[in-house]
């Protein structure tokens, strides 16, 4: 069995972004549904409190963030690469345009075009988790601006093909095309954002290009399974590397939190502190201890 747990539901767009790159690897995973809106208390005592969808468990180490989540991918998993001929720079550069100000857009259109339709204690939590910045009634207002400008988005996309390649950056898929293809399986579900995606004929290809990597092998397993495997896995001799020069020491108690939506901090005990991430020893009474993993980009530790 797969020692990949992944946390999300299906409908996510974070969690598409990377059962792709599950499909593209060619991975088994266990595949665990949690609420898509809080709370979510068989998730919590893994992350200690971090809130966002997806998060990956290995045993009682916790990926939080989709960052994290394929840096840890790539160590483990490093053929085929998401990065070919050196691309870390675009790929991850990439995602913070397509994760922050393209998923704006997208999230735009899905909330302005279904909003209505959607459970009014989900439109709650969302606008709790934005800091505010969900108002349905604005987004519907401005769909038809949105749509304009995620056209003019998606002619960049069509003219990074117009040599006929298959990938953005060549014959090989790399992050930049995951980065990208969770948007568009996103807002497809829009029938004029759909419509919007067939005019760009490259690009349509593309996504059904990428649409055939698949998910991998994924097999399902209970949130009560998912929290009995970490709380089996002794994490105890697990030790990280601190950096220098950052004023922080191995055992000090820190807080993580994002720096966007989802502001919830998460306290720990500093394990581990490179340029990319930060890991913290959090213990509570369901699962003993657990190794959280956040990125550092997106992050603030205090
Ligand atoms: N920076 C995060 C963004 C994840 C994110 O925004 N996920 C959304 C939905 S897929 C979310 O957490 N929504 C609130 C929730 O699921 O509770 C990542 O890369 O994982």
């Amino acid at each position: 069995m797969s020692d990949i747990i992944f946390h999300h539901y299906d409908p996510s767009p974070f969690g598409e972004k990377i059962r792709s790159i599950f499909g593209f690897k060619g991975l088994a995973w266990q595949s665990v549904q949690i609420p898509r809106m809080m709370p979510k208390p068989d998730v919590m005592p893994l992350t200690g409190g971090y809130r966002k969808t997806p998060v990956m468990q290995i045993g009682a180490h916790i990926f939080c963030d989709t960052q994290t989540i394929i840096r840890e991918l790539e160590t483990r998993f490093p053929t085929p690469t998401l990065f070919p001929n050196n691309s870390e720079f675009l790929g991850w550069g990439m995602s913070f345009w397509t994760d922050k100000l393209l998923f704006g857009a997208s999230a735009g259109i899905v909330f302005g075009a279904f909003g209505d339709k959607m459970p009014e204690e989900f439109i709650k939590d969302r606008a709790e988790y934005s800091g505010g910045n969900i108002n349905v009634e604005k987004m519907k207002a401005a769909l038809p601006y949105t749509m304009q400008q995620y056209k003019t988005m998606l002619d960049w996309a069509e003219q990074g093909l117009s040599d006929g390649r298959s990938f953005f950056l060549g014959e090989e898929a790399s992050l930049v095309d995951f980065d990208l293809y969770y948007n568009l399986w996103f807002v497809s579900r829009v029938p004029e954002a759909k419509s919007l995606v067939d005019e760009f004929p490259k690009l349509s290809k593309w996504v059904e290009r990428v649409a055939g990597f698949g998910h991998g092998q994924q097999s399902e397993l209970s949130s009560t399974d998912a929290l009995a495997v970490a709380k089996e896995d002794d994490v105890s001799g697990w030790s990280g590397s601190i950096e220098e020069g950052e004023g922080l020491s191995k055992g000090n108690t820190i807080t993580v939190m994002p720096n966007d939506t989802g502001r919830v901090p998460v306290t720990g005990e500093l394990l581990s502190l490179t340029k990319q991430e930060v890991a913290i020893r959090h213990n509570n009474d369901t699962v003993g201890d657990v190794i959280i993993h956040f990125p550092r980009a997106g992050f603030i530790i205090s």
